[in-house]
């Protein structure tokens, strides 16, 4: 059975960088995997896509012959795209691979929160292992008050995608291992980001609400700091996703490394 890993985030996050870097280091460790591109609006790409939307559906010319702006050709190209998902997931039974990444569209509120991307999603996984990666940027993850609306993002692509999720902390290598393992130390007590939060002005009512979502949302999450330049925890990653996906049978990393 294959299995699915979806890359989803905010714009910027990092997901094409990581369907790169991780895809390669997949490859390195003798691992069968395919790169599904799933952005119509891609412009150039680090990697060679093995099945590119952009085949079927370009969202530059989707604005010219529409007439329509950036925004309103990525609507249309990821509606459209629905029309092409037999074709594809065609393409992807060829492929044979055992994993394959799915790099998804910038703009993520369109590709999450219109009913394209769960259908998307449901449809090329339909019968195989399937989980999502939720990409957050370092830069959004260091400030507290920019970490706990980011963790409401989170939940809700996890209330649209349903599938398991785990939080991918992308660019460690851009930070201070001090922010890094201050980040860390939220995720494993939500009263201290609360706590770091108060100091950057949150008024006691909004703590009330901040608290009652990020304590849910934190229970029981996989956070994984990762660089897609170094490779930093990218084992990690892996050995996670083997967890949820194959029940921890194929761990092919002897230790998986501790968290950073
Ligand atoms: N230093 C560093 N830069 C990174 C890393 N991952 C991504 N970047 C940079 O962050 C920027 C955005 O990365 P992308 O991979 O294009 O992000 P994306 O989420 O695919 O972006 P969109 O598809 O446009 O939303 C690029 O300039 C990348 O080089 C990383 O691990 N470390
Ligand atoms: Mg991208």
């Amino acid at each position: 059975m294959p299995y699915f890993i979806f890359i989803l985030g905010p714009a910027g996050s990092g997901k094409t960088t990581l369907a790169s870097g991780f895809g390669e280091w997949m490859v390195s460790n003798q691992l069968d995997v395919s790169i599904v591109n799933m952005d119509p609006a891609a412009e150039s790409l680090p990697y060679t896509p093995d099945i590119d939307l952009r085949r079927f559906v370009n969202a530059r010319d989707v604005m010219y012959k529409y007439n329509l702006g950036p925004n309103g050709a990525l609507i249309a190209s990821i509606d459209m795209s629905i029309g092409y998902i037999d074709a594809i997931k065609d393409m992807i039974e060829e492929r044979r691979a055992n994993y394959y990444l799915v790099d998804t569209p910038g703009q993520m509120e369109i590709f999450a929160f219109r009913p394209a991307g769960p259908l998307i999603v449901d449809k090329l996984s339909e019968g195989s292992g399937s989980l999502v990666l939720f990409l957050v940027d370092m830069f959004m993850a260091s400030r507290a008050s920019s970490f706990a609306s980011t963790l409401l993002l989170f939940l809700s692509t996890w209330l649209r995608i349903r599938k398991p999720q785990i939080l991918v902390l992308t660019k460690i290598d851009l930070y201070p291992e001090d922010v890094l393992s201050n980040v860390l130390s939220w995720i494993e007590d939500p009263y201290l980001l609360i706590e770091s939060a108060r100091k950057e002005g949150l008024s006691s009512y909004e703590e009330e609400i901040v608290l009652g979502i990020v304590d849910t949302a934190l229970q029981n999450i996989d956070a994984i700091p990762v660089s897609a330049i170094t490779w930093r925890g990218f084992d990690n990653l892996y050995a996670t996703i083997q967890r949820i996906l194959a029940g921890g049978e194929d761990y092919y990393t002897e230790e998986p490394s501790p968290r950073l």
